[in-house]
C-alpha cells in the first residue's frame, strides 16, 4: 500500500496493473488522482513512441477561427471552487490572436491523417524504455498483455460505486483510439463533426504544426474562455451550470451512475451543440478537454504574486508536488464528465494537468494564430508571388 500511495503520477494503466498486482484492496486516496479521473484527466497513459516529425504546412486560411482581441484580465479563481493552484489571481495581458471557434473535429483530424500517414500515441504501442523514465525507479515493467495499442474508455456503472477506485469506470481498452472512441467496435461514422478524442499532446501538436498554428498557451485559453466578460466563474457568466437551459456537455445527475441527459448527451457532443461564449468560442466549457502549449507547475502562479504576466507561456519545467516523477501539460475547459460535486472543469479558471502521452475518450483540443506571424507571412507571399 505504501507504494500504491506514492504513485500518484504514475501512467494510469501501469498504475491500475501494478494496484491490482500487489494489492487486492485498492485504496487510494490521493487526491489529485481521484480528481483526475473522475473528472477529468488522468495522469498518465502508458508512454509511446514519439515521432519528432514535424508536420508544417503553409497553410493561412483562417477559416473556422475567430479572432480575439489583445487585452488585460485577472486570471485565476473567481469563486470558493477555485483549486490551489488557480491562486493568487493576477493580471495577465495577450496580444491578439486567432483562436478556433471549436475544437478539432473528427474530419478535421481525419485531413491531417490522410495527408501525412499519421499515426497517435494511442495507435502505437507502449516503449517500455520511454514509460520508466517517468516512474519511480523500480517500478516493475507491466505484462506484454497490457503493453498494446490502446486507451483509456469511460464505462458508465449502473450503481453507486466507492469513488477512491477509479477503475471502476475508466477500461484500458485495445484497439481504443480516435477513430474508435468505445473500442474497435465503435466508429466515427456520422460523427464527422464531434470533437476528435483519444488525442494526446503530442498528436495535438502535430496536427497544429501541419495546420500552420499552435497550441494555446494557458493564458490565452482561459483568456478567450472568459470571452469578454470580467471576472465571471464561467463562459456564459456566472448562472450555475445546471441552472436555466442547458449551456455545456457536462455530466448531470450522480457520477458515474447516474446522468439525467439534461443537455441531450452521456458522452462527446457535436460542436456547436450549445452556445459559443462572446467571442464566438464553442465548447470552452465541458465535452473535452483541450491542450494548451504549457507545462504545468502546481505553484507557477507564485511567480506572478504581486505583480503581472504579459503572455505568459508557462513554467519552463513541469512540476508536481503530489506527483514529481512524471512531467505535465496543461489542460483546460473540463469534459462531458464534469460536474459540480468534483471537479466543475468547466469553470474558466480550473486548471488540469497530464502527461503528454495521455489521450483518453475525453481529451481533444482546439489551435490559435498568431496575428502578428500571420500578417507577416501573407505580405511575404504576396510579394514573391
Ligand atoms: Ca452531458
Amino acid at each position: 500500500m505504501k507504494l500504491l500511495l506514492t504513485l500518484a503520477g504514475l501512467s494510469t494503466v501501469l498504475f491500475f496493473f501494478i494496484a491490482c498486482v500487489q494489492s487486492s484492496n485498492l485504496q487510494k486516496t490521493d487526491s489529485s488522482i481521484k480528481e483526475s479521473l473522475h473528472c477529468g484527466k488522468t495522469t498518465s497513459r502508458l508512454a509511446a513512441p514519439v515521432t519528432n516529425e514535424i508536420y508544417y504546412s503553409h497553410d493561412t486560411s483562417l477559416q473556422g477561427m475567430v479572432l480575439i482581441p489583445a487585452g488585460k484580465f485577472e486570471m485565476g479563481g473567481d469563486n470558493n471552487q477555485a483549486m490551489p493552484d488557480e491562486y493568487p489571481r493576477h493580471w495577465v495581458s495577450v496580444d491578439s490572436f486567432y483562436m478556433d471557434a471549436t475544437e478539432v473535429t473528427n474530419a478535421q483530424f481525419k485531413k491531417f491523417v490522410d495527408a501525412t500517414g499519421y499515426i497517435t500515441t494511442a495507435e502505437r504501442k507502449p516503449d517500455w524504455e520511454e514509460i520508466k523514465k517517468s516512474l519511480p525507479p523500480g517500478t516493475a515493467r507491466p505484462p506484454d498483455s497490457v503493453m498494446v495499442a490502446a486507451s483509456l474508455v469511460f464505462v458508465q456503472s449502473d450503481k453507486p460505486l466507492r469513488m477512491e477506485n477509479y477503475m471502476q469506470w475508466w477500461s484500458w481498452v485495445p484497439g481504443a483510439d480516435w477513430q474508435h472512441p468505445q473500442g474497435p467496435q465503435s466508429n466515427i461514422i456520422g460523427k464527422e463533426n464531434f470533437p476528435v478524442v483519444h488525442i494526446s499532446w503530442y498528436d495535438a501538436q502535430a496536427y497544429c504544426q501541419w495546420a500552420g498554428k499552435r497550441l494555446p498557451t494557458e493564458a490565452e485559453w482561459e483568456f478567450a474562455a472568459r470571452g469578454g466578460l470580467i471576472n465571471h466563474i464561467y463562459p456564459w457568466g456566472n448562472e450555475p451550470v445546471n441552472s436555466g437551459k442547458p449551456k455545456a456537455n457536462s455530466w448531470e445527475g450522480n457520477f458515474p451512475y447516474s446522468n439525467t441527459q439534461k443537455d441531450g448527451y452521456t458522452r462527446a457532443a457535436p460542436v456547436k451543440s450549445f452556445a459559443p461564449n462572446g467571442y464566438g468560442l464553442y465548447d470552452m466549457a465541458g465535452n473535452v478537454w483541450e491542450w494548451c502549449s504549457d507545462w504545468y507547475s502546481n505553484d507557477y502562479y507564485q511567480t506572478f504574486k504581486g505583480k503581472s504576466a504579459s503572455n505568459p507561456q508557462g513554467p519552463a519545467h513541469s512540476y508536481n508536488r503530489e506527483d514529481p516523477y512524471t512531467p505535465k501539460r496543461v489542460l483546460r475547459g473540463g469534459s462531458f464528465l464534469c460536474n459540480d460535486s468534483y471537479c466543475s472543469g468547466y469553470r474558466v479558471a480550473r486548471r488540469m494537468k497530464s502527461s503528454a502521452d495521455t489521450g483518453l475518450e475525453h481529451t481533444g483540443f482546439r489551435c490559435v494564430k498568431d496575428v502578428k506571424k500571420n500578417k507577416q507571412y501573407i505580405e511575404k507571399k504576396n510579394k514573391s508571388d
